[in-house]
């Protein structure tokens, strides 16, 4: 049986995303399954490895109920971060680079001591050096933001720009810190990050045995985003984002 055009369907992403054009949703009509589309967020990501962009972590999606009821899909997912998707953060991203991006509040850690493939994470405070507060930039490559699980996937789970904050030593608890999103100084979002799967610690178990299934390594030095506490949020022109976690300070970026 012939499957699906794994080069293809990342080509059309890859264009959808170079150019902020949505496009229409491509699994039910090719018969992509997960595991197919992990497959196709591999060429995707490698299209922009090509012209020189850096892998430089990994991010989860979907780790709280707030994300998975906004987009309706309930399984936990993993997509792959560039430099080239980094912002410094109080940084600029201009809004006519994306389709109709979105912001959400997220928790980032810098990664250390990693265990050997299929082995547990063990000792958090080994294998990640420091947390920092983070802004990630969504912006799905599908028309009304709207998906099914292996068309996020394929889509590198609407990966598009993230901020970080400051880094801090691990804090004794992640497991019930409050979590704002601000838009121009005004609460948009509030949440903890005991939504992200209990404890965001948990986040990074999930993504060593999710990634780990597709062969992909987490490395020393990479980012790691734990996935988004709260909904997300659409990015308007002239908008002033900030993402404060307690604790660890906050993210900022502004909006062209
Ligand atoms: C999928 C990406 C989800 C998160 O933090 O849950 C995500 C989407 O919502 O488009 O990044
Ligand atoms: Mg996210």
């Amino acid at each position: 049986m012939i499957g699906p055009d794994v080069a293809g369907i990342a080509e059309k992403l890859g264009a959808a995303a170079d150019s902020a054009t949505a496009i229409g949703q491509l699994a039910a009509e090719t018969g992509l399954d997960s595991d197919t589309a992990y497959t196709v967020q591999a060429a995707l990501v490698q299209r922009r490895l090509d012209r020189g962009e850096r892998l430089v972590g990994l991010k989860m999606g979907l780790t709280s109920r707030a994300k998975m009821a906004q987009v309706g899909v309930d399984e936990v997912i993993w997509g792959r971060l560039t430099d080239v998707m980094r912002v410094p953060d109080g940084g600029t991203v201009d809004t006519g680079d994306f389709i109709h991006p979105r912001v959400e509040p997220e928790v980032a850690f810098l990664l250390d001591r990693l265990p050997e493939p299929g082995e547990p994470v063990g000792s958090f405070t080994r294998a990640v050096r420091a947390v920092a507060p983070a802004i990630e930039l969504i912006d799905s490559r599908y028309a009304n933001f709207t998906f099914s699980l292996p068309d996020v996937i394929a889509d590198n789970t609407s990966a598009a720009a993230f901020a970080i904050g400051p880094w801090s030593p691990v804090p004794d608890g992640l497991d019930n810190l409050g979590v704002l999103l601000e838009i121009d100084g005004r609460v948009a979002q509030v949440g903890s990050t005991a939504a992200i799967l209990g404890d965001p610690r948990r986040a990074l178990d999930e993504g060593l045995r999710l990634a780990g299934r597709h062969g992909v390594r987490l490395r020393k030095g990479w980012v790691f985003l734990a996935g988004a506490a709260t909904a997300a949020v659409p990015l308007r022109p002239g908008a002033h984002v900030r993402a404060v976690v307690e604790k660890l300070g906050s993210a900022s970026l502004k909006a062209l």
